[in-house]
């Protein structure tokens, strides 16, 4: 397979002005014309025209309406290239023959539960027609569709519906015409037997916009959080940014198979149904939060991403870090901002930071690819969200702004580059942002080191700061980044000291706001070693170091337990109160797994039950804040650590302390339980999914225990459910252990919701991720049950990538779990390479264990790499895993 690199992108020797498509759905095959006004970049330039094919049959082409001779073409597999396109502009004609039923990649056009649908990102269009399939490449598109009308009623694409009407053969049409240039990546197609919730929005400057969401008949009951998360989102734009919708029509359809969450065609988004449909009885407060994020960020890209677009494929995080960021700010102001930022730090140390340790380690821009679709990852979306973040906190909220506005000045009806985007920030600030484009392109997570000290002759405090970025593949010797760092400090009794000035690089800034010191400031650390003095400090302080985690690094400080526990009780920044709580935990979870290992007994430190006592009793806590306090980290954030890792000694460790935690809280978790019930309605607000939160977390620590009392309490809370979110906390808690409770309680819960397929992958995810000895036996036999299908990815994502998110079974030493995903990645790729990639990704941390675990991942991988007709996207995550 062939690698394409950054550094030789070209800009294409051909535009396309508009291109008029038409599609005839067919039950046995779909025939797709397209015409296309084409112009060379340069007059009067005769490079061959490259288009790009995969799977297309073409029937004709044609050159200003003549069909174009056999010596004037050469078609291949994956492209069909005119070797002699006239000088000037011209007219081309293509036909060509597809069949989306038998299209099981789901890249395309495809068919989802017997509807037409497309999924163009990245390079699906390509599997339509004969096309410049690169984002440089924007065109005004028409596209009408004919098909049965019985069986397809509704007919959609982007843009405006200009004309429909009927046909003979009881066949109808429609024609769509999108104003907005547009990259075929955006081109979207929509057709079947769907219904739609509508309503209106009127936008800020008083036009009035259609709002359809379309769904089969039976789920448009569960559209109305959808529609209610695509108006806050509308309206958050223009007050945030001031952007406001520009067309008067706005479609999302639901579709059950789907490879990602969602797409943000224009002006016709579709979208995974689990991120649209949600009813209380079905869906949780996590899936509610994640359809308002992905609903806002959809909508959000039709600005960034869609009037501003990528040059290439290499910038993909110019329009998803920056929406990403979006979508964060918006979740945020719609609910509570400390927890949110907690839950996003959460994700990436969990999934972004190891990646950014393993072999497919890339920065958010990378370098180089063989599929486009493996650079969807946590680095572009996650780490590049926290780049977007961190010209907010250089240029705070008013010159990010300005940066935002003189972006949309300058590119608007573009396809730019990553430094275009930085260029704006800088240019609208005048800010000087020195080596910040190195976060574009160095892979890695900086490792910083800051020691502290304080001269109370002088009454200053000083912080050093040290740092290195560890080499990653193909990058071995790495510059110090810029990082800003943001700081605050406390008295010993919790209290922010004011601050009023900082000596670096032999200056005393001073940092005040209006005259007024301030409790927090930006350190801007960009050498390999760097100081800063702070002035006027009358005690030693505790410094509250990396507010809100201003920067995606690993800080590693000298703050004394003393300090910490400090943090936690008082500070003021709320996430640096839980990222304190979470070093602790960190620590001690580390220093038991070693006496784990060595088999020294396991004590748990009283002063961190009595840490976490006094955050449970604290009335003025944010409930949610509590339940993540008292949530100690992933087994696989504290793997991630170790020297060598080692699943067992982890899984037992953060078991014993769950269970300690739950015998020495036992009487707090009880009274939280029973004072967090609610015989209210279900809402999704803040204080509601707050209290569930806790009070869920409570039932999960009590039920681990395991006993006759504490599990009938769990089954007493499932019975007693009204909503989804404590019907499956309730189940989850008591699948903890295994037993005959587990078993009635599961078979009853499938019982209920054998129907809905949605609720049946939560079923299936449940005991998939359970950590209960054997499982993979278990998986296996849910691989047959009724309610799997290799060919939906939600179901694999549940089932597959479930079982490989619990490090206990997976990482079985007997190299079952092991050989359990080598065998399903060879099934799936067969079916769709995207979905068999995501899953191979699970081995790509291999090397991170001991030598046996290790020979028999290797051994899997090699299976696959020796496999026949491997698809381009195993093969780049198998082959970069195992290099
Ligand atoms: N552009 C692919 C889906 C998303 O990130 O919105
Ligand atoms: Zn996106």
């Amino acid at each position: 397979p062939r690698e394409i690199f950054l550094k030789d992108y070209k800009m294409p020797d051909y535009y396309f002005d508009s291109v008029d498509l038409s599609f005839l759905l067919g039950e046995e095959k779909t025939i797709v014309s397209s015409k296309i006004i084409v112009s060379p970049r340069i007059e009067g330039n005769s490079h061959p025209l490259v288009l790009d094919g995969r799977d297309v049959k073409l029937l004709s082409v044609k050159v200003d309406d003549k069909d174009l001779k056999e010596e004037d073409f050469h078609l291949d597999s994956h492209h069909l290239t005119l070797t002699r396109p006239p000088s000037g502009t011209f007219t081309l004609e293509i036909v060509t023959e597809i069949c989306p039923q038998n299209n099981t990649s789901l890249e395309g056009l495809y068919k989802s539960s017997g509807n037409f649908c497309t999924q163009c990102e990245a390079e699906g269009f390509r599997k339509i027609t004969f096309f410049q399939d690169r984002p440089d490449v924007m065109a005004i598109y028409t596209c009408r569709i004919e098909a049965d009308k019985t069986l397809y009623p509704v007919l959609l694409s982007n843009g405006n519906l200009i004309e429909q009407g009927d046909l003979e053969g009881g066949k109808h049409y429609a024609l769509w015409k999108d104003p907005f240039k547009k990259p075929s990546y955006l081109f979207a197609l929509v057709a079947g037997q769907l219904e739609s919730r509508d309503d209106t929005f009127i936008t800020s400057s008083g036009r009035e916009v259609s709002l359809r969401i379309w769904t089969p008949a039976q789920d448009l009951p569960k559209t109305a959080h959808a529609m209610y998360s695509l108006k806050a989102a509308m309206k958050w734009d223009e007050e945030v940014f001031g952007l406001e919708y520009d067309l008067d029509l706005f479609n999302i359809v639901a579709v059950p198979d789907f490879n990602m969450g969602a797409m943000e065609n224009k002006s016709l988004n579709i979208f995974n149904s689990k991120l649209v449909l949600a009813s209380p009885e079905t869906a949780t407060d996590g899936d509610y939060a994640a359809i308002l994020g992905v609903i806002g960020h959809e909508y959000f890209h039709n600005w960034t991403g869609n009037r501003v677009t990528c040059r290439d494929w290499f910038q993909l995080s110019l329009k998803e870090g920056l929406t990403v960021f979006r979508d964060q700010e918006f979740s945020s102001d719609m609910g509570s901002r400390t927890v949110k930022r907690i839950a996003d730090v959460s994700r990436l140390r969990n999934f972004q930071f190891p990646q950014d340790a393993g072999p497919m380690a890339h920065p958010i821009r990378p370098h180089s690819y063989i599929k486009m679709d493996n650079f969807y990852t946590v680095t572009v979306y996650e780490k590049g969200a926290e780049v977007v973040r961190m010209y907010k906190t250089l240029l705070e909220s008013s010159g990010f702004r300005k940066g935002m506005d003189l972006y949309f000045k300058r590119h608007d009806g573009q396809a730019v580059t990553c430094e275009d985007f930085f260029a704006a920030m800088r240019d609208a600030n005048d800010a000087d942002l020195s080596n910040f484009l190195l976060w574009y392109s160095q892979a890695g997570t900086p490792n910083v080191k800051v020691v502290s000290s304080y001269n109370s002759e002088a009454m200053t405090f000083s912080l050093k700061f040290s740092q290195g970025v560890p080499a990653t593949p193909g990058q071995h010797v790495k510059e110090p980044m810029f990082i800003p760092v943001a700081v605050g400090l406390l008295t010993s009794s919790g209290e922010d000291i004011p601050i009023t000035s900082v000596y670096h690089d032999g200056t005393l800034e001073t940092v005040m706001e209006n005259g007024q010191p301030v409790f927090t400031t930006i350190l801007k650390v960009n050498k390999k070693e760097d100081e800063f003095v702070f002035a006027n400090i009358a005690e030693r302080p505790i410094p509250s170091l990396l507010r809100g985690f201003s920067a995606p690094i690993r800080l590693d400080s000298d703050l004394t337990d003393e300090d910490l526990f400090s943090l936690l009780a008082h500070d003021s920044d709320g996430f640096n109160r839980w990222e304190a709580g979470q070093i602790l935990s960190r620590k001690l979870m580390l220093s038991l797994v070693a006496d784990f290992q060595q088999s020294n007994p396991l004590v748990l430190n009283p002063k961190f039950v009595e840490g976490l006592r006094t955050i449970i009793r604290d009335p003025s806590l944010d409930k949610e804040f509590i339940a993540k306090a008292v949530t100690l980290p992933g087994e696989g954030e504290i793997m991630d650590l170790m020297e060598v890792a080692d699943p067992d000694a982890v899984h037992a460790v953060r078991s014993f302390i769950r269970k300690e935690l739950a015998l020495q809280l036992k009487e707090e978790f009880l009274s939280t339980v029973i004072n967090n019930r609610s015989s209210e309605p279900y809402t999704f607000d803040h204080e509601n999914l707050a209290r569930r939160a806790l009070k869920n977390v409570a039932l999960a620590y009590l039920a681990s225990l395991g006993d006759e009392e504490l599990t009938n309490l769990a089954l007493d809370e499932y019975k007693s459910a009204t909503n989804m979110t404590d019907q499956v906390a309730a189940l989850a808690a008591i699948a903890q252990n295994p037993g005959l409770a587990r078993e009635e309680v599961l078979l009853d819960f499938y019982q209920k919701w054998s129907d809905d397929f949605l609720v049946v992958n939560k079923w299936l995810s449940l005991q998939a991720m359970s950590d209960i000895p054997g499982n993979v036996a278990n998986v296996q036999n849910l691989l047959k049950h009724p309610s799997f299908d290799l060919r939906n990815p939600n179901k694999v994502y549940a089932l597959v990538g479930g079982f490989c998110a619990s490090p206990v079974n997976f990482h079985a030493k007997d190299g079952s779990g092991y050989k359990f995903l080598g065998d399903i990645v060879l099934q799936l790729d067969k079916l769709n390479p995207q979905v068999a990639s995501r899953m191979v990704s699970a081995f790509s941390r291999w090397r991170r264990f001991d030598d046996y675990r290790q020979a028999l991942a290797k051994e899997q991988l090699e299976k696959i790499l020796a496999a026949n007709g491997l698809s381009e996207n195993v093969y780049e995550i198998a082959s970069k895993s195992l290099a």
